[in-house]
C-alpha cells in the first residue's frame, strides 16, 4: 500500500484536503496511508522555532536544518523511502507522466517549506525530487503538496469507480477532455448536442475525439502540436 508522510510547520493547512472527498475516502477505506508530521514538534528550540534569518541578509525566513533532519531521520528509522519530495517553485514542472510514475511508489515523504526557502543543506542531503506546480509563487509548500497528493491518490487501484475512471482524464493521452453534459437534455432553451443523446456509441466516440482535438487546439496549441507530431 502507498504511504505518504507529509512534514509541515502548518499542518492545519492540510486537514481539509486530506479528510474529504476522494482522498478522504481513499484513506478511510485503507487504499492509502497518509500521516502528517508537525515540524515544530521536532524542533529542539524551546519555542518550537523552525526558521531563521538568511545568512548574507535578504527578506524572509529560511527553514532551519535541525528539525527537518531530525524528523526525516526518525521517519527513515521506521521504513525506507522511495522519494523525498520538496515542492518548490524553482524546480521542474509537475505533469501527468510524473504523477503516473510517482503513484506507483510505495513510501514517499513530502516536505513542505516556506516560500523563501529551506536551508540548502536539506536539499543537498535529504531531498531526492523537487517539483513545482506552476510558474507563479505560493506562500508555502502545503497547497502544492495537496495538489501532488490528490493527483497521485486518484490513480491508486480502487480509488476511483468505473464511472470516474482516470483513463480518460485530460492529459492522460496528452489531450484536453471534451465537453460533458448531464440531465436535463434541455435547460432554459439550451439543448445537449444531439449526438450525445443518439445512443450511437461510435458516433459519440468520434464526437468526443473531435471536440477534444478542437478544445486542445484552441486553448493549448503547445499540447496540440505535440499530439499531432506524435501520431
Ligand atoms: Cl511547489 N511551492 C511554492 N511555494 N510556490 C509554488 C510552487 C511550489 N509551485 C508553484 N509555485
Amino acid at each position: 500500500m502507498m504511504r505518504i508522510d507529509i512534514i509541515s510547520a502548518v499542518p492545519e493547512l492540510l486537514q481539509g484536503p486530506l479528510d474529504h472527498s476522494i482522498v478522504g475516502r481513499a484513506r478511510k477505506s485503507g487504499k492509502v496511508e497518509i500521516a502528517v508530521h508537525d515540524l515544530r514538534a521536532y524542533s529542539t528550540d524551546k519555542h518550537g522555532k523552525v526558521d531563521d534569518y538568511p545568512f548574507g541578509g535578504g527578506a524572509g525566513l529560511v527553514m532551519t536544518p535541525q528539525p527537518v533532519f531530525d524528523c526525516i531521520g526518525s521517519l527513515k528509522q521506521e521504513r525506507e523511502y522511495r522519494e523525498i519530495i520538496f515542492p518548490t517553485p524553482d524546480a521542474l514542472l509537475l505533469d501527468q507522466p510524473t504523477v503516473n510514475k510517482l503513484s506507483l511508489h510505495d513510501n514517499i515523504i513530502i516536505l513542505c517549506g516556506h516560500y523563501k526557502g529551506i536551508d540548502q543543506r536539506i536539499r543537498d542531503e535529504l531531498v531526492t525530487l523537487e517539483i513545482s506546480i506552476g510558474d507563479y509563487v505560493l506562500s508555502g509548500g502545503e497547497l502544492p503538496a495537496m495538489v501532488l497528493v490528490d493527483s497521485m491518490v486518484r490513480l491508486l487501484p480502487g480509488v476511483l469507480g468505473d464511472a470516474e475512471s482516470a483513463l480518460d482524464d485530460s492529459f492522460q493521452d496528452g489531450m484536453l477532455s471534451p465537453p460533458v453534459y448531464t440531465r436535463p437534455a434541455s435547460f432554459r432553451g439550451l439543448s445537449v448536442p444531439e449526438t450525445l443523446t443518439s445512443g450511437n456509441h461510435e458516433r459519440i466516440r468520434l464526437w468526443r475525439e473531435e471536440k477534444a482535438l478542437e478544445r486542445t487546439r484552441e486553448v493549448r496549441p503547445d499540447l496540440y502540436r505535440n499530439f499531432i507530431n506524435k501520431k
